[in-house]
């Protein structure tokens, strides 16, 4: 199975696509100088002119941006072209601070839409497919990117957005939805429903693109075994267009960054030195093509390394590795990092669901966590082991991931309340005596 939307970039020659980058990377620095007040003055700051802008070689002497400053500069600040150039804007959610808008011409439409499409076809979508859409429509770019993608391919698109899994299931078994787009924990919901209600036999699904959070390969394994499918990554930010910065094909081994579009780098977070290929750092983004939001140096907070390993889909694109989560998700419990990507590859490992919620909290001087997983229904009948066997099993695994004791509690199936978008795994309670 060879898939690729457009294949003489998807499959450019290494060295031809970074001579393609360079060209793009002086054309797009000389541009925002040219065009964003915010650029001119940092680049005059870090005492940087776009004529030492020669080659991708001299990416590193720019200054990085931050999310602060996106937000600084709300909302108009960043702007690369007049506001009557563009056609549109999204969103992020906003729950750490003012939300970030990004704005997008006509082109950088067409050109995220085009990213969508080879994510599509990298699965094995085609013309003859339905594809059942149920990431949120709105401004968060899950629904409208892969929407778009989707009518490039020329799929038939169903815009389901989220929610309703009743309506969910009765579209994609009425009308033989063969492609799934949704987030992972929303696509094991539907798995679980369609596990209860005995529809398996009634899907015609062949694959899923589910990105928008992190997720492990346990759950990858779940999902594919409940909906019979093949199970496939994306992953995106909106301050760089949406979903398909990156995608996952058929060897599903990392996730191609779209090259011709975006340039990364991992950085130490800390030093902010650019790290050679294979170390876990932070992933940053420079925006080659984008007009109406140009980011350069973009730090995106996200934990994950690169590999430009050759791979066996003949795609030349370097690959990034599964997020590990980002910076900024990452939880000090009693002094140790805590990752909610270990604690949810621990209770998979032991058959769980993830159906789970970690609470932190603090008594006294004393951080606490306590980890609320639920049976799964097979769990439920099975009276071989008792509750109290099943949490101390998980107490050793947590302690063995994390080194430190966490609280286990076992509850009752459907206790804990499923997502329909972005799962919100973890409440700190800390965050309220701050
Ligand atoms: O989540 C865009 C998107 C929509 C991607 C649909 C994939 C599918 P934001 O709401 O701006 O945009 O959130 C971006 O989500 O910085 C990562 O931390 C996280 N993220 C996105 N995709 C993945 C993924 C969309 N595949 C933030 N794995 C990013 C892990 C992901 N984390």
């Amino acid at each position: 199975m060879k898939n690729y939307y457009q294949p003489e970039i998807e499959t450019m020659p290494h060295e031809q696509l970074q001579a393609l980058q360079s060209e793009r990377l002086v054309k797009q620095v000389q541009f925002v100088y040219d065009n964003v007040e915010f650029y001119r003055a940092k680049m005059d700051e870090a005492g940087v002119k776009p004529q030492d802008i020669q080659s991708i070689d001299d990416l590193h002497k720019l200054p990085f941006i931050t999310k602060d400053d996106l937000r600084d500069q709300y909302p108009y600040g960043l702007l690369g072209v007049p506001l009557s150039e563009c056609v549109r804007i999204q969103s992020t959610s906003g729950t750490t601070g003012r939300r970030v808008v990004a704005f997008y011409t006509q082109e950088d439409i067409d050109v995220w839409e085009e990213c969508c499409a080879r994510a599509i076809v990298a699965v094995g979508g085609s013309k003859e497919d339905v594809c059942h859409v149920c990431y949120g429509y709105g401004l968060f770019t899950g629904g409208p990117g892969l929407n778009g993608g989707s009518h490039k391919v020329g799929c038939l698109t169903l815009p389901m957005s989220s929610g309703n899994t009743e309506r969910q299931l009765q579209f994609m078994t009425d009308l033989g939805a063969t492609i799934l787009c949704c987030t992972p924990s929303y696509a094991a919901n539907l798995g679980e429903a369609v596990s209860e209600r005995g529809l398996k036999d009634q899907l015609k699904l062949k694959a899923g693109i589910f990105g928008a959070e992190p997720w492990t390969e346990e759950m990858r394994h779940n999902i594919e075994q409940s909906l019979g499918i093949k199970a496939y990554d994306i992953y995106g930010l909106t301050e760089i267009s949406g979903p398909g910065v990156s995608f996952e094909c058929e060897e599903q081994a990392g996730m191609h960054i779209q090259e011709d579009h975006f340039i990364a780098e991992i950085i130490d977070p800390k030093t902010g030195e650019v790290l050679p290929e294979g170390e876990i750092g932070e992933l940053v983004f420079t925006c080659i093509t984008k007009k109406a939001f140009p980011l350069l140096r973009y730090r995106t907070r996200d934990l994950c390394r690169l590999s430009r390993k050759p791979c066996s889909c003949g795609r030349t694109h370097v690959r990034m590795m599964k997020p590990k989560g980002r910076s900024d998700d990452m939880m000090v419990v009693k002094g140790v990092n805590v990752w909610p990507s270990q604690i949810e590859a621990v209770l998979l490992k032991q058959g769980f669901q993830a159906n789970y919620q970690i609470v932190v909290d603090r008594v006294g001087n004393n951080d606490t966590i306590e980890v609320q997983v639920e049976l799964t229904p097979e769990m439920a009948q099975d009276t071989s082991i008792t509750i109290p066997q099943r949490e101390k099993k998980i107490v050793t695994g947590l302690k063995s991931m994390l080194g430190i004791k966490v609280e286990v509690s076992v509850v009752e199936p459907k206790t804990i309340e499923r997502s329909e978008g972005k799962a919100v795994r973890v409440i700190d309670k800390r965050h309220l005596y701050q």
